[in-house]
């Protein structure tokens, strides 16, 4: 008895048991014609008078990944989650949901409507909602809270975290775990608790348990999340909803449950976030300038891989790659450095191990101080200081002593990575890792190819990222690749605005207000003021051109603030020496406070160079940092160096703290409106003629003269322009 045509499949089992099986690959996602199959099915199995129980479950092991988020920017259409759910907790033959891979956001609301959940033991449960700028709104806030207690509700509901099955058990959301096939397990279950009343089996019908200090709870998570949320909405109203279920009856709570999504669902936060679940997935589908692109280029198999230099970087690469169930070399010449190295390594890989609650991988590492160690791996990750000639060097060492075939990777964070695979024999087997720190931790990963590397070393970096549980974007070899190259913009803007009358507390402020976890000025001190010292000192930028008697604000002709310089000439190397753009109480500590001396110290300067300050205000601080980011942006898709908009927002929202309910720079720029963005950057061009990057990008104009077209057809007019430059 199987309905063929449905998403969801009807199959009579065991005699008596009526399966429904979600059938829409790869995650089942309830869709308004998977919605229609359940309500159908379930309409079929409760008058079926065989039929003595329901169970619930997914094909292909998976249960439910949730609404169909696909669905959200259309005109939804088909039965509506809530009433489908409602009808299942009413019935009265027991249902039950057999929970295997996935059940997430409505599919853990649709089990949640279910008179018995049982899980197999690998499964992975959640309601992650928030992330998506929504809330659990097929009953998810009201019946969670009656189940497992306002606490852990509110924990689940507004960080969208998923659990185990071991761990749902424990919580009470489930009622049992398997480790055989959950749906056997269901079927049999189903059948020794049919006929018996289900009155204490419906969620909806609990009350909800309060907690002593009720009032002091929601008070105390609604400021913990406004803190974290830093002016996304989505974790205030999980927390709203949360509160409604606590002291409202279920039915009165389901309303404010739809208020509140009816207000996310509508806010542009929900579509920022929309659209970075799906970049965050379609940087996966790489391609080259080349042609060469994911699906025709196989990736190596990396069994065994090579840490070189073990500094900061290359400490947490060895441990996420440990981690990740590699063998690997780790090799550090010096060997004072190479015994703290180790000491550092299996710390972080024994801290690991513990939250998680699994035994560390110490063994899957080797130590040498010998690069001769290294003979045998498959890759080879370069972390060794940022010097060109340093590098050169070692990449000269790994040609000769690896095997055949070995990928040859570096983690610079902004040389010339074609320039060192052109010291190398083969070339095409060099491409750019680059992480962030601290490595094991960071989401991110550049992989940056160069015109010679062969698609076959990006496959293999971009897989070995994924199997890091790293976010990879391919990118392109230039300057400071697509991160560091927009960060260049953002950071001289933010000096210029010192110099015109800002302090680092405003520019910081505007920028935290807007999302950023730290504005420039603190991320500065946190990273050490030293870091661009030295590059721009590489550059040349750092002395003034005396010879040719310009201005000490004027570097290569254009202008120059030599703020940062001066600075680190006072040993402000920022939170490692205790000063920085702030002051802190002691080297290393963290709590930034302002620096009467940085004011006066910006008074002088601004009178020595005859500067008169202004007022200057939030939106100026964000329009001058944020659109000359924005701008270069645009370039770096003109130069071919991102392959399109995604790839630059995925970058900036998992590497560089872009508030991920903003979308991502270049989403950004189509939410305030190309037009706008381009009249901004033309007035500041304007007001600032000798400042390179504030020259509109000539991309963006095009965008705008075509009538801004919606950021998912940006592609198509990037490859007509480039076609045509
Ligand atoms: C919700 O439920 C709202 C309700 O409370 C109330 C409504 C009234 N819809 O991640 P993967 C696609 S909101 C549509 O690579 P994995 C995904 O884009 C929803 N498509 O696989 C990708 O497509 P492509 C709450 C979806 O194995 C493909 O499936 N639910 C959905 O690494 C494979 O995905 C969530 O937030 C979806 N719901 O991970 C869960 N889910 O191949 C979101 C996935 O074209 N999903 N796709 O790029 C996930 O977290 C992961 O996909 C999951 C599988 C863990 C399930």
């Amino acid at each position: 008895m199987c309905d063929k045509g449905s998403m969801a499949q009807y199959t009579r089992v065991s005699g008596f048991v009526g399966l429904i099986t979600l059938q829409n690959p790869p995650v089942n996602a309830l869709s308004a014609a998977v919605r229609q199959g359940i309500v159908d099915m379930v309409e079929r199995a409760l008058s079926d008078p065989i039929v003595k129980s329901v169970v619930i479950c997914g094909q292909n092991g998976n249960f439910c990944g949730g609404a169909d988020i696909k669905e959200f920017g259309t005109n939804m259409s088909g039965p509506p989650l809530v009433p489908m759910i409602d009808a299942i907790e009413a019935a009265n033959k027991p249902v039950v949901a057999a929970i295997e891979g996935s059940a997430l956001g409505g599919g853990l609301e649709l089990a949640l409507g279910c008179h018995y959940r049982i899980a197999h033991s690998k499964a992975r449960l959640g309601l992650p909602e928030v992330t998506l700028g929504l809330l659990p709104a097929a009953g998810g806030t009201q019946r969670l809270p009656r189940l497992v207690g306002v606490p852990a509700a509110l924990n689940l509901i507004t960080t969208g975290r998923h659990v185990t099955a071991a761990q749902a058990l424990q919580l009470g959301i489930v009622d049992q775990v398997t480790d055989h096939n959950a749906v056997d397990v269901a079927v049999t279950f189903s059948l020794s608790v049919a006929g018996q009343s289900l009155d204490a089996r419906r969620i909806s019908t609990y009350l909800c348990p309060l907690p002593s200090d009720f009032d002091a709870l929601f008070e105390g998570v609604m400021q913990k999340v406004r803190q974290s949320a830093r002016g996304a909405i989505a974790p205030v109203a999980c927390v709203q909803a949360v509160r409604a279920a606590a002291t409202l009856p279920y039915t009165k709570g389901m309303e404010r449950e739809q208020e509140l999504m009816a207000t996310l669902f509508t806010s542009g936060q929900a579509r920022a976030q929309q659209y970075c679940f799906f970049a965050q997935r379609a940087v996966g589908r790489w391609r080259m300038p080349s042609g060469a692109r994911w699906e025709t280029s196989k990736p190596r198999p990396v069994h065994k891989a090579a840490v070189i230099g073990l500094g900061t970087m290359g400490r947490g690469i060895t441990v996420a790659l440990a981690q990740t169930g590699l063998s690997v070399v780790a090799v550090e010449t010096q060997e004072k450095q190479l015994m703290e190295a180790k000491q550092a390594v299996s710390g972080m890989l024994e801290r690991g191990a513990k939250r998680h609650g699994v035994v560390p991988t110490l063994d899957r590492i080797s130590y040498s101080q010998n690069i001769q160690a290294i003979a045998e791996v498959d890759l080879v990750i370069e972390a060794v200081f940022e010097d060109m000639a340093l590098k050169t060097e070692v990449f000269q060492q790994l040609s000769a002593v690896c095997k055949p075939g070995t990928l040859l990777c570096t983690n610079t964070s902004a040389l010339d990575v074609d320039k060192l695979a052109s010291e190398t024999p083969n070339p095409e087997l060099v491409v750019g890792m680059h992480f962030f720190a601290p490595a094991h931790v960071m989401k991110l990963l550049e992989v940056v190819y160069g015109p010679r590397s062969s698609p076959q070393a990006v496959a293999t970096a971009m897989q070995l990222g994924k199997k890091m549980g790293k976010v990879s974007v391919a990118v392109g070899n230039c300057r400071g690749f697509v991160g560091n190259r927009m960060l260049m913009p953002y950071l001289q803007q933010a000096f210029f605005l010192l110099e015109e009358g800002a302090t680092p507390e405003l520019v910081d402020q505007a920028l935290e207000e807007f999302g950023f976890p730290m504005g420039v000025f603190r991320m500065s001190d946190l990273s050490g003021l030293d870091i661009g010292w030295r590059v721009r000192k590489r550059d040349e930028l750092v002395e003034p051109d005396m010879a040719s008697g310009k201005s000490a604000r004027i570097r290569q002709g254009s202008r120059y603030s030599p703020l940062g310089d001066l600075l680190c000439e006072q040993g402000r190397f920022g939170q490692k020496t205790g000063r920085g753009w702030y002051q802190y109480d002691k080297p290393g500590s963290r709590v930034a406070r302002s620096d009467p001396w940085l004011h006066s110290f910006l008074v002088e300067y601004r009178a020595r160079h005859g500067l008169v300050p202004r007022s200057i205000d939030h939106q100026e601080v964000l329009e001058r940092c944020l659109y000359a980011l924005i701008n270069e942006g645009f370039r770096i898709l003109e130069d071919g160096i991102a392959a399109g908009p995604e790839d630059i927002d995925v970058i900036y929202v998992f590497g560089y703290g872009w508030p991920r309910h903003r979308g991502g720079p270049m989403f950004y720029a189509g939410m305030v409106g190309l037009a706008k963005v381009l009249e901004r950057l033309e007035h500041y061009q304007q007001a600032h003629p000798d400042v390179p990057y504030l020259q509109p990008c000539s991309l963006l104009r095009r965008l705008v003269a075509g009538g801004s077209p919606p950021i998912h057809r940006w592609r198509e007019v990037i490859k007509k322009h480039q076609s045509q430059l």
